[in-house]
């Protein structure tokens, strides 16, 4: 939603670049991101400031492939090859984010999104669709933005699509000022081609309450948020240190406790938000079962009842026998954005 404050600091960071397109057409990828140490409140809600720092990995192979093209007539969206309605909110939400950006004059967007990911169910398809944005209109203009305004750029779109800029692990800096100028997300150099994240799809209906209204009534309402930036100064550094020194079950336990303390605040908001499903309490408790058996397996779980499996390439082929329907990312086996 574009407002004020988030045209300011789009024009800071476009300060100086040309306002013609160079090009009439551009395409590029993003893939999806899957927080490991969540994000979730946010200190400012019209630049989408988080209260806390998050840490995420891309999965390379998940996200979406998007074209933009310069067209005369009215700005058309499509999602999958199909247009989006203009009186729809996904539209509406697009339209003002495109429109944050100098718009040739008596010209309009015509914007094509592929995802091959579930979209609005808890697969972080608004982090991907919001990043894959800033890098076509980067490329039809010929910016070459730094990485660090690309995802300053992408974030004024959703949160997290400020850690789907590239491709590996991301620290989003929550950042101290207002206007949003040193909130981004910085990679890791870290490679780590063992790790697994394997997705268990329980439901891909559309979400019924949004990550951000989600957010909202829980900081509003919940007495347990009061702890969340506490758990992720604790978890964090944990977190970076494991990732350092490939400390897997460090890494892989941390994140599933920040995971389910993030949806302790949620399941104490009011009224109560609860994402998980009946199968997602049974695949838990599955996956609790099988490390007392020695399985190094943890789980995330973002806005959605889906878990996201953390594993290694060691315990895959075991875990797709007992899981045959999971989708799996080997983040670091497809290094470079498509
Ligand atoms: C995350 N989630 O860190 C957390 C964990 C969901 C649960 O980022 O309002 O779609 O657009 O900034 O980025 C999903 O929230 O929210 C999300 P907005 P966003 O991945």
């Amino acid at each position: 939603m574009s407002n004020n404050k988030q045209q300011a600091l789009v024009e800071k960071i476009l300060a100086g670049k040309n306002t013609n397109p160079s090009n009439t057409t551009a395409s590029a990828w993003a893939s999806t991101n899957i927080a490991l140490c969540k994000y979730w409140g946010k200190r400012d809600d019209d630049l989408n400031l988080p209260q806390t720092d998050s840490l995420s990995v891309t999965l390379p192979e998940l996200g979406v492939e998007g074209t933009i093209n310069i067209l005369q007539n009215q700005t058309a969206i499509f999602v999958n090859n199909t247009p989006l309605p203009t009186d729809s909110h996904t539209y509406k939400q697009l339209h003002s984010f495109l429109n944050l950006f100098p718009i040739p004059q008596k010209k309009n967007w015509q914007l094509n999104l592929n995802f091959n990911i579930p979209v609005a169910a808890g697969f972080a398809s608004s982090a991907c669709c919001y990043a894959v944005i800033v890098k076509l209109i980067d490329k039809i203009f010929d910016w070459n933005l730094p990485q660090k305004s690309k995802s300053i750029l992408a974030r004024l779109g959703s949160g997290s699509a400020c850690r789907s800029i590239a491709n590996g692990f991301f620290h989003w800096h929550a950042g101290d000022l207002d206007t949003g100028e040193d909130s981004f997300a910085s990679p890791i150099e870290k490679d780590w081609p063992e790790l697994v994240i394997a997705l268990c799809p329980i439901s891909t209906d559309k979400k019924a309450t949004s990550s951000r209204s989600g957010m909202q009534i829980t900081r509003q309402t919940s007495t347990l948020y009061q702890s969340w930036p506490q758990q992720v100064t604790n978890d964090l550094p944990i977190m970076l240190q494991a990732i350092n020194n490939n400390d897997f079950n460090t890494l892989g336990a941390r994140a599933e406790q920040n995971a389910l303390a993030m949806h302790a605040t949620m399941h104490s908001a009011w009224p109560p938000l609860v994402y998980s499903l009946p199968e997602t309490l049974t695949l838990q408790r599955k996956i609790w079962e099988w490390r007392k058996q020695g399985k190094e397996i943890y789980f995330t779980q973002d806005a959605g009842p889906n878990l996201k499996l953390i594993t290694q390439t060691k315990d895959l082929e075991w875990l797709k026998s007992e899981l045959p329907n999971l989708v799996i990312s080997h983040p670091f086996q497809t290094r470079d954005p498509k």
